[in-house]
Formats: C-alpha cells, sequence, structure tokens
C-alpha cells in the first residue's frame, strides 16, 4: 500500500541517476532518527535500483545516546557536510528537511536536486526542475522513503527495517502524535521486519550521568503560567537535550504547552510541544521568534533557534524574560501569575 505519488517520484528520480553519477543525501543538523533513517533509506533505495553508491552528511552532532547507538548498530556512514565540496556531486538531495528554515548548514536551495519531507511546505516555490516531494500530512519522513521502497518493490534488510521503525517510533510517540494512517501501515509493517534485539539496545542505552543533570536543571527552572511551563537548561553539550526535557515536561498535569531553552555554540536553541488541539506549535514558534531568528514546525511539536547570543548569564536570562514576555502577549496571558513547578 502506497500512495501514487510515491510511485511516480520515486520512477522520476531514479531516472535521473545515471551509474557513474555521485549522489549526496544531506539531512538537517543534529540529526534525530527520522533523518537519519530517511537518508539511509534513500540511500539503500538508491543502491539497490541503480547500483550506485552514495554519501550521507549532516551538520552539527548526534547528541542523544539512543541516536548514536542506532548509527552504531544499523552501521550508518554519516560525514560532516562541511567538510564536502558540492560541486563533486551530480545530485544533492534533502530528507526530513527544507532548505532555508535554519537548522541545516546547507542553505540554498539552488544546490538541491532532490527534496523530500514531511515538515510544512515554505513559502518560497521551489526551484525549477528539481524533484520536491513534502508531505506535511505524514507523521514521518521515512513512511515517505517506505513508500518509495514498496512501489520500487525492493526488499528490505533487517537493519534498514529496524531504523526506519525506529524512526517512526519516535518521531510519532508510538503513533500517538502526528501520524496518518500511511505511517501506521508502515509502523505495523516495519515491526515484523525489525531486529527486536537492536530496539532493545536503543531504547535501554545506558546514558552518562549529566544525563541526569539536565533532568535536574530542567525541573529546578521550571515555572508555569496557567497552562504553559517554561524551563531553561542554559548551557548544554547537545541540542537534542531541550527537546527532550520538553516532551518529558509536557506530561505535567494542568499543562498544554512547554518552552523550553538552552545555550550552545552562540546559539539560544529553542524547543515548543503542546498537546492542546486549538494550537499549531510551527506558528507559535514562528511568531515567538518573529525577528529574532529561524523556527520551523508541525502541529505538536516546533523548534527555533537564535543566533549571536553572548554566552553570559545574563545575556541568556534577559533573553528568556524577552521570550517569556512575547509568549504570553501571544496568549494574553499577560496577567498571569509565575508559579515555580517544584
Ligand atoms: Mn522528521
Amino acid at each position: 500500500m502506497y500512495e501514487n505519488r510515491s510511485l511516480e517520484y520515486s520512477n522520476e528520480l531514479l531516472s535521473r541517476i545515471a551509474p557513474e553519477d555521485r549522489v549526496l543525501i544531506v539531512t538537517h543538523d543534529n540529526p534525530d532518527p527520522d533523518a537519519l533513517a530517511s537518508a539511509y533509506a534513500l540511500s539503500y533505495l538508491i543502491e539497490m535500483a541503480r547500483g550506485v553508491k552514495t554519501i550521507i552528511a549532516c551538520g552539527g552532532v548526534v547528541g542523544r545516546r539512543e541516536n548514536r547507538i542506532l548509527i552504531d548498530k544499523i552501521e550508518i556512514h554519516v560525514e560532516q557536510v562541511d567538510l564536502l565540496e558540492m560541486a563533486d556531486f551530480d545530485h544533492v538531495c534533502m530528507v526530513d528537511a527544507q532548505p532555508g528554515t535554519g537548522n541545516s548548514s546547507m542553505a540554498s536551495e539552488r544546490d538541491f536536486n532532490v527534496i523530500i519531507d514531511h515538515h510544512p511546505i515554505r513559502n518560497d516555490a521551489p526551484a525549477a526542475n528539481i524533484i520536491y516531494d513534502v508531505r506535511p500530512e505524514y507523521g514521518a519522513c521515512a513512511t515517505i522513503l517506505f513508500e518509495y521502497l514498496q512501489a520500487q518493490n525492493i526488499r528490505l534488510s533487517t537493519r534498514l527495517a529496524t531504523a526506519m521503525f525506529y524512526a517512526i517510533r519516535s518521531e510519532t510517540q508510538d503513533l500517538g502524535r502526528e501520524w496518518v494512517a500511511p505511517d501506521r501501515h508502515a509502523y505495523l509493517e516495519l515491526l515484523s521486519l525489525s531486529n527486536n534485539r537492536i530496539l532493545f539496545d536503543i531504547a535501554q542505552a545506558k546514558v552518562p550521568r549529566s544525563y541526569f543533570a539536565s533532568f535536574d536543571k530542567a525541573l529546578q527552572s521550571a515555572r508555569t503560567y496557567n497552562d504553559i511551563l517554561v524551563f531553561n537548561l542554559f548551557d548544554i553539550d547537545h541540542s537534542d537535550i531541550v527537546a527532550e526535557m520538553a516532551d518529558f515536561l509536557l506530561r505535567t498535569e494542568g499543562v498544554g504547552l512547554v518552552l523550553g531553552l538552552g545555550y550552545i555554540g552562540n546559539e539560544e536553541v529553542l524547543s515548543l510541544r503542546t498537546d492542546r488541539e486549538d494550537i499549531f506549535a510551527g506558528r507559535v514558534v514562528r511568531r515567538l521568534l518573529e525577528g529574532l531568528g529561524t523556527a520551523g514546525g508541525h502541529g505538536m511539536i516546533a523548534g527555533g533557534q537564535i543566533k549571536g547570543i553572548s554566552d553570559t548569564r545574563e545575556a541568556q536570562e534577559e533573553l528568556e524574560r524577552k521570550l517569556i514576555s512575547r509568549l504570553l502577549d501571544i496568549f494574553e496571558y499577560q496577567d498571569v501569575e509565575e508559579q515555580a513547578l517544584l
């Protein structure tokens, strides 16, 4: 079961790749399981169908321990994108991201031949003659690639199936948020093809002590304003931790929206989570960061970044106050009392 467009787009994509071509697959910085599995799936498709080995690259780091174990166990080779010369490639494909959202070190649209994504469509029209398959309704980008592989009748290896299953599972929180029927179909098909031992090793990954310090910082700093919760981790060693703590704190009773902050490499990192059905997280974060930074996201999950923030505690605290005040303005909560979570 796959949508017709999966057959059309995958046929078109494969027909453009000649046996001697060099193909690069990039995704967003600090890749998550969906980005990694999507890149790996596209690379597998091109290799199986056209016999062409591709290179996968991105910027940033893989911070979250589960994701590092995923890369190790599945053996996904990811290169640093800034060490590569774009001119060396005949095709540059982007998955699980689009140019111009601020979360990729690869900025300009001109560089891309293929864009496959499930984030909301950017306003600016894509360049002519590129393959542009963006499905904002899909819960995971890996689901789109799963359909390509099905449409091309390609048998999945256990490792690929495991990576894609884990991607859909973590991106949709086990089909709990942001999913459509194709995600569910892919999830069930992939489950039966997956290696449970690897899934267990990923989910039960050992974590460093500093991981628990992040929980402590998140809990100690958390403040609520009606049903909004804000926390600030200040200095962090990888940006994924902000989103992880935001997911964790969204479980607070009476809280419907969480804004998490962290700071790394002159950049403030924001993560927004909501389970309120009347809110579109991506829109809230774009309003919040208007004139300050870049933002993007879906209905329930969104993120953003503000560059060029000084590394002093005062600068970060000042920015936090500014963001809280903007957020309370957006929800007309100006007169709401601030309460510590603990
Ligand atoms: Mn994704």
